[in-house]
């Protein structure tokens, strides 16, 4: 029997492509010179794809008649087209669980980064500013605020939990409230706005969740208000939020993400009162190399067995 041909289109991890390249013939796109020549020549063969960041849409999936599994590096998938894959009878797959606790803990550090002005006050050393000034005090505190975080799901939990350690207690925003916590749930996510003065977003990007901060939330969050993006670029309206920070409609944001990464808006570069990140949530050695290993298990475990892992709601896996 040859080896199951494994498609990556993108650069991967060298823990990932390392066992792959080991149990099955690895084809990586970034490796080569003519991509499309490649592509077109192993069509054919290709079961697998495992991607990181590339876009894998209805046609992509369509051009590889043999196609059975889709392993995406991150729990977010939005850039795999997981309905059409399930039309189509492709597994997708993602990495859950293994970065709730490092993208949490990023979160509380943006957070209190945004919160605190830290990477201001770190720049007022370097600068030598402070000889002549002390910082001045950050106009509010972690300490009273109140926060609604939409999405509550495995990372919002964790956010929640380490809220709590810091003396707040979160309320939330979801489509379905979760009956086994016990902070107070909103379907209405204007009516979590209004009430909160800080938000901290961490649903999935994709369709459902495009452009859920608009001008009326920010709005409803108001002039106190701060925003922490750690979900998706998409699900922020970017240039409302960058008009609500212009014109002081909120206090302040602190983003992980943004809508064309890694081309941030110069408007926000150009605000000294937020804080920006490289879209480091997930982004440490060991965390990232549980999630790689789970890519690389998701796709022996399907080849082995049938039975991947860790699929997709889109396309659960019944094992007879
Ligand atoms: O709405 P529900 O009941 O399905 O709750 C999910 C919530 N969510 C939404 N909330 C409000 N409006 C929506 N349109 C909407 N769509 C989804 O987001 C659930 O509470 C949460 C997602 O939780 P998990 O599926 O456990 O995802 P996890 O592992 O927490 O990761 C969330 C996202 C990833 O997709 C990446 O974009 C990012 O964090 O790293």
């Amino acid at each position: 029997m040859p080896k199951p041909t494994v498609l990556a289109p993108a650069a991967l991890p060298a823990l990932i492509t390392e066992q792959l390249s080991d149990r099955y013939e690895l084809i990586e796109l970034a490796e080569a010179d003519d991509a499309a020549g490649v592509l077109a020549e192993c069509a054919e063969r290709v079961r697998a794809i495992v991607t990181q960041g590339a876009v894998v849409d209805r046609a992509y999936m369509e051009a590889l008649p043999n196609l059975q599994i889709v392993a995406n590096f991150g729990v977010g998938y939005d850039k795999v087209d997981a309905a059409a894959a399930a039309e189509l009878g492709v597994i997708v797959t993602n990495t859950p669980d293994v970065l709730n606790e490092e993208v949490a803990d990023t979160t509380l550090g943006l957070l209190l980064m945004t919160i605190r002005q830290l990477p201001q006050a770190d720049q007022h050393v370097r600068t030598g500013a402070w000889v002549n000034d002390a910082f001045p005090l950050t106009p509010s505190s972690l300490q009273g605020r109140k926060v609604g975080i939409i999405g509550m799901g495995r990372i919002g939990e964790a956010i929640a939990r380490r809220l709590e350690a810091f003396g707040v207690v979160p309320v939330y925003h979801t489509r379905t409230q979760r009956s086994h916590l016990d902070y107070t749930y909103y379907d209405n996510l204007l009516a979590m706005a209004s009430d909160v003065d800080t938000l901290i977003v961490i649903v999935p990007g994709g369709p459902a969740t495009q452009n859920l901060i608009n001008r009326e939330v920010l709005e409803a969050l108001g002039e106190n208000g701060i925003l922490v993006n750690v979900a998706r670029g998409s699900v922020v309206d970017e240039p409302a939020l960058i008009k609500a920070l212009q014109d002081k409609v909120i206090l302040s944001a602190g983003l992980d993400v943004f809508a064309d990464e890694p081309n941030v808006p110069q408007a926000l570069i150009d605000m000294e009162h937020v804080v920006l990140l490289p879209h480091v949530g997930s982004a440490s050695v060991p965390c990232r190399n549980a999630m790689g290993q789970l890519v690389v298990d998701n796709i022996v475990s399907w080849f082995q067995t049938g039975a991947p892992v860790t699929p997709v709601a889109e396309t659960p896996v019944t094992v007879l």
